[in-house]
């Protein structure tokens, strides 16, 4: 069983292959280089089904892709879509999550609640589309801390972690986030479809 992953972002093909490892050893997922079409949607769904619609088109497979980011309360949802580009045209991963915390260093704790959001878009040859989606709750951290994953993970603190020892996702191991992530929750809602592959 295989499946294109339609994704520039290299982290997001080491954080899927580890989350499919676990439970699909047999699942191949096949690399994207073709075409990146203009994300213009307004929700991660639509964005996620551009991506997936357009390597589903470009080389004839079951394709699938993510869209995500981070969602700030007290930001009205903020980055959201825009979490890649926040800070500017360039995708600069340590410009968006200075700007970040700027925007809300006059905010108390238990007011920085944030969600990670992924959405995976699955597309099918014969034009079957599906969507599902993975939140994972958590608050943004003061400063940066850490040197693991990517983006936003230097200041995401997830909910559900012992008060005294709380480490935001850039001090979690690899194996850890892929248990736990926004991106391993849709995953998991996904496989049931990847079954009918
Ligand atoms: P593709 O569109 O090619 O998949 P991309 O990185 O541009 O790559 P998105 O448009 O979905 O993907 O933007 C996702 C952004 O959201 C990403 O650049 C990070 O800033 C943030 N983000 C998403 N998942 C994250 C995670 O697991 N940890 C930290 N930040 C994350």
């Amino acid at each position: 069983k295989q499946a294109v992953l339609a994704t520039h972002n290299p982290h997001k093909v080491t954080e899927f292959e580890r989350i499919i490892r676990t439970t699909r050893p047999d699942f191949e997922l096949l690399g994207y280089d073709g075409p990146e079409p203009v994300e213009d949607g307004v929700t991660f769904a639509q964005n996620a089904l551009i991506k997936a619609r357009a390597a589903c088109r470009h080389t004839g497979l079951p394709s699938f892709a993510d869209d995500s980011g981070v969602s700030v309360d007290v930001l009205g949802g903020s980055p959201g879509i825009f979490s890649a580009y926040w800070a500017g045209h360039k995708k600069d991963p340590v410009a968006n999550l200075n700007l970040l915390l700027d925007q809300i260093s006059d905010i108390a704790d238990p007011h920085r609640t944030a969600q990670f959001v992924s959405v995976i878009a699955l597309v099918l040859p014969d034009g079957a589309e599906h969507t599902v989606e993975g939140v994972w709750n958590g608050r943004i951290a003061e400063a940066a801390r850490g040197e693991g994953g990517f983006g936003y993970d230097p200041v995401f603190v997830p909910d559900g972690q012992v008060p005294w020892a709380e480490r935001t996702v850039g001090e979690w191991t690899d194996a850890e986030k892929a248990e736990a992530s926004h991106r391993a929750r849709a995953f998991r809602a996904l496989e049931p479809l990847l079954e009918t592959l």
